[in-house]
């Protein structure tokens, strides 16, 4: 038994290979090192940027970047009943759960973001959306993550992230850097792998 130990550790190293190389970053320009679009579809591959128009907005910009040259900046200024934001669609795994994370700043009134997701079908259907997310935000970089399953026909998912002062007039100013979308198998799924290869160290002996 002695010599299998080893080997079930190589084994569980590589399980572990496997599953870090399946969480890949679904999104593209996940830094924002290239500008967001505002010009509609299509969702998959760019940031699209949204506001309620004047003293609200959303775009790239290169004041604290966390990583790299650029970051986005998300700002209502003092208006009631305002937004702004982005969203990203991706092609998604229904039957595995998605990670949306990062790092945000709040510079000014804390509160008020939103993170949530939105599924769609096929067709590109609305099957609705999770509840928000409201992560707390520090004035410097601050991780969020936020962890849901897909709803049954989901093929894709819209990560959003916004900002909104619909309880009253305030002055926000949100940084985002560094976002990903992910999905990594459950751990049950990373177990079945480990039991399968176990036999390997069995053999050894
Ligand atoms: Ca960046
Ligand atoms: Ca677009």
């Amino acid at each position: 038994m002695k010599r299998s130990l080893p080997v079930l550790m190589l084994a569980f190293a590589v399980t572990l290979q496997v599953g870090m190389a399946s969480a890949n970053n679904l999104l593209v320009n996940p830094g924002f090192e290239d500008p967001v679009t505002y010009d509609g579809p299509p969702f998959v591959g760019f940031w699209e940027a949204f506001s309620a128009g004047a003293g609200s907005g959303a775009g790239n910009t290169n004041t604290l970047p966390l990583s790299g040259a650029q970051h986005l900046e998300m700002v209502i200024n003092g208006v009631a009943s305002s937004f702004a934001g982005v969203f990203q669609q991706v092609a998604i795994n229904p039957s595995l759960d998605v990670t949306f994370s990062g790092f945000g700043a709040s510079l000014l009134e804390s509160g008020g973001s939103e993170v949530r997701f939105e599924w769609f079908d096929a067709t590109e259907t609305a099957l609705g959306g999770t509840p928000n997310l409201v992560p707390v935000l520090g004035t410097t970089y601050t991780p969020f993550s936020y962890t849901a399953t897909p709803p049954a026909g989901a093929v894709f998912a819209r990560a959003v992230y916004a900002i909104q002062s619909f309880g009253g007039p305030v002055n926000q100013q949100v940084y985002l850097d560094d976002l990903s979308v992910t999905q990594v198998p459950e751990p049950a799924t990373a177990l079945l792998a480990l039991v399968a290869l176990a036999p390997l160290g069995l053999r050894r002996r």
